[in-house]
């Protein structure tokens, strides 16, 4: 018989909640819950996980429910080359339910409460296409109608909204200065946090802005561990090993990364004893990682899911993919302001990092929600080098392979934001490229050119 996780016989004791989490899925837990685990001062640090979803009816999920189960511990699975290196994670000290309010506003409450941090993917901040809270979402309006009627005890579902009535019940409590880290692959993420949630504030009580301006830090971080989806062989072959069961097991690679820039104003674990670099210009950092990391991700995502690889260790094997991934690269690093030497030790890290055969990254993790990833990782190079007069030929090689994957070909489509995109995909190939081209600010008839030019290539080397 196996054993079940328990803070009982295993792990440290909870530490004190102090960080409110929202989105407490794989990634957070290989990275923020491992930074603040190891950290030096981890006994005043716990995590309050909460799951990052907006549907109005919570799906039931056994990792909630194992996460609850276990007392907010899990097993963490570092697939070296050469083997795993299991441990178990203590540093979420509780979790709760997607919408449980009540917890939510309490915690907000709480002055030993300092840092919100939140994983909830790039369509999780409801922005419209020029970065401001989209209120013409109607999930957002509706959620923000609640809380302007102050109907207070109800749950709102959308991440702005659950922000914004946590800093309302933090200045009822006058609880005290609290900062937002968001940890998703935005650009500029505390400032495009910042934006939605003083929109968001402005729209339901306007008097929110002043106090928050005097109370509410906003940092910008980069965050980097690749993490796939554990797998039934994951979970059997670790409790094999460990003799444990775990269905809230994350598995995840040996590489991490965390860059952070701003002001934590009510105090931070000391993540920096595990490497958390803290640095005044995050920006070269930032383009660094969306570039090289995710723009070659989503490349692969579509461009190698349409000739039939599943996996980025496949694709990455296939010398015409790393052609593709190298060639992308080579625009990508005329737009990141790093020494060319900091640009080639990053290239080969990737490659090392991508060549693990043990990580088994699906693509079709990675093509999830490309509407909103192609505009931030792929598209702002193609722009720069139009600017002189360059058609990027690397970078038009990854809107080709999206063209072909919203027409059905390779990875399936997840992507809550491509409703209207889809219609612009139904009719021929070149009439697809014009308009998804279009949707995404290129209309330069060069750039259509090469995409279409690819995308018929992709197209026939399917076979
Ligand atoms: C991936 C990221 O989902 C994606 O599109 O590119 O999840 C990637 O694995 C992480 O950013 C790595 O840090």
């Amino acid at each position: 018989m196996s054993a079940t996780l328990n803070r009982a016989e295993y792990g440290r004791p909870a530490a004190p909640i102090r960080i409110i989490h929202l989105g407490i899925g794989n990634f957070t837990r290989a990275h923020q819950a491992w930074y603040t685990e190891h950290a030096s001062d981890a006994d005043e640090w716990g995590i309050a996980g909460f799951p990052g979803r907006t549907t109005l009816v919570p799906r039931p999920s056994p990792r909630d429910d194992a996460l609850d189960a276990q007392d907010g511990l899990y097993q963490l699975v570092i697939k070296n080359a050469e083997g795993d290196q299991v441990e178990v994670i203590s540093s979420v000290s509780a979790t709760f339910r997607s919408h449980d309010i009540t917890s939510w506003v309490e915690l907000f409450a709480d002055p030993n409460v300092a840092i919100v941090t939140s994983t909830i993917t790039e369509a999780g901040y409801c922005r419209d296409k020029d970065g401001n809270l989209d209120l013409g979402n109607p999930d957002v309006i509706a959620d923000l109608d609640k809380l302007r009627a102050g109907r207070l005890d109800v749950p709102v579902f959308t991440g702005p909204a659950k922000f914004v009535r946590g800093l309302l019940a933090r200045r009822q409590a006058e609880a005290g200065p609290i900062t937002f880290v968001p940890c998703d692959n935005i650009p500029n993420n505390g400032e495009m946090a910042e934006r939605v949630i003083r929109q968001g504030a402005e729209y339901v009580d306007a008097t929110l802005l002043d106090w928050i301006d005097a109370n509410v830090g906003f940092v910008t971080t980069m965050v980097d561990r690749i993490t796939p989806r554990a797998t039934d062989d994951d979970r059997e072959r670790v409790e094999a090993a460990t003799g444990i069961e775990d269905p809230g097991l994350v598995v995840t690679e040996p590489f991490t990364e965390w860059v952070l820039a701003g002001e934590f104003k009510a105090g931070r674990p000391h993540w920096e004893s595990m490497g958390a670099a803290f640095v005044d210009d995050i920006v070269p950092h930032e383009l660094r990682k969306l570039y090289l990391l995710n723009g070659s991700h989503s490349l692969m995502a579509y461009c190698a899911s349409v000739i039939g690889r599943t996996t980025v260790y496949e694709a990455i094997s296939d010398p015409r993919v790393r052609g593709w991934v190298e060639q992308w690269w080579d625009d990508a690093v005329t737009q990141v302001p790093l020494p060319a030497e900091e640009l080639d030790a990053y290239r080969a890290s990737l490659l090392e990092r991508f060549g693990n055969p043990r990580m088994k990254d699906q693509l079709a993790r990675i093509a999830m929600d490309g509407s909103q990833k192609l505009p931030i990782r792929i598209v702002p190079t193609i722009k720069a080098l139009l600017g002189q007069g360059i058609v990027a030929k690397g970078a038009t090689r990854a809107v080709a392979g999206w063209v072909l994957h919203l027409r059905g070909l390779g990875a399936p489509v997840d992507d809550a934001g491509a409703a209207p995109v889809l219609p612009l995909v139904a009719g021929d190939l070149a009439s697809s490229v014009r308009g998804v081209c279009g949707w995404l600010g290129l209309d330069d008839d060069r750039v259509v050119a090469a995409v279409l030019e690819h995308a018929e290539e992709l197209e026939a080397s399917r076979a």
